[in-house]
């Protein structure tokens, strides 16, 4: 059985695969998809995802993309440390708070609509941050009232079992602290991505804990 990732440090979709990997304790690969040298874009990538995005899972050959889709798959296959709860209704609460971060407010702030901003609305850095915190920013809010009202959340977002819903915030959660958006919204959602980090298999999997991650404050 061979398991490869196609990933980079930096990549937000790609951490939460990194961690639901780990937390399974699925030995795999991790192959680098550098993003800041264009590798995205290379004719070998381009054959195995013509979205030039990562994350991307390789299993005995078989292609995956799309990091919820990754995860529903992984869940699968590796059924230990279940992700999702049996309860149709709890289902459908992790992947609404999951999709707020993975489908509303992540794509928004990912390099090629970054770098589309800056090359052909000449955006300078500043002002692509700027953009980037204002959607973090929305969607800290709408996680922060969903959880508050669903009160479905203990240690972690759907009481003491950590779901996919909890890796897709600890993915906004590092991707808002490397952009310094604003989190002192959002003490709920803090307080359980902070105990999400904890764990040892899904801590080892924070962005700036990879190869290649720089020292930042
Ligand atoms: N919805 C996708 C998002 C994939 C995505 O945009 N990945 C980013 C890295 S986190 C990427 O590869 N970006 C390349 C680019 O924007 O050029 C998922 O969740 O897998």
């Amino acid at each position: 059985m061979a398991v490869t990732l196609y990933g980079f440090w930096r990549s937000l979709a790609a951490f939460r695969v990194r961690a639901a990997l780990n937390y399974k304790g699925v030995a795999f690969e991790e192959k680098i998809i550098d993003l800041a040298k264009g590798d995205q874009f290379s004719a070998s990538y381009h054959e195995l995802n013509p979205q030039h995005v990562i994350p991307l899972l390789d299993h005995d050959g078989k292609h995956i993309t799309q990091s919820l889709a990754i995860l529903e798959y992984i869940n699968q296959i590796w059924p230990n440390n279940p992700l999702l709860p049996q309860d149709p209704y709890q289902q459908a609460y992790v992947r609404s708070i999951s999709q707020i971060t993975i489908a509303d407010t992540h794509p928004l702030v990912v390099p090629r609509v970054r770098n589309y901003l800056g090359k052909t609305f000449g955006q300078d850095e500043n002002s692509q941050t700027a953009w980037a915190q204002h959607w973090l920013n929305l969607g800290s809010q709408a996680i922060e009232e969903r959880l508050v009202n669903e009160k479905l959340f203990g240690k972690f977002s759907l009481g003491d079992q950590i779901t996919f819903a909890d890796l897709a915030l600890a993915s906004h959660v590092v991707g808002a602290r490397i952009f310094k958006a604003d989190l002192t919204q959002a003490p709920t959602l803090i307080a359980i991505v902070d105990q999400v980090l904890a764990i040892e298999s899904i801590g080892k999997a924070h962005p700036l804990k990879q190869p290649g991650a720089p020292q930042l404050s």
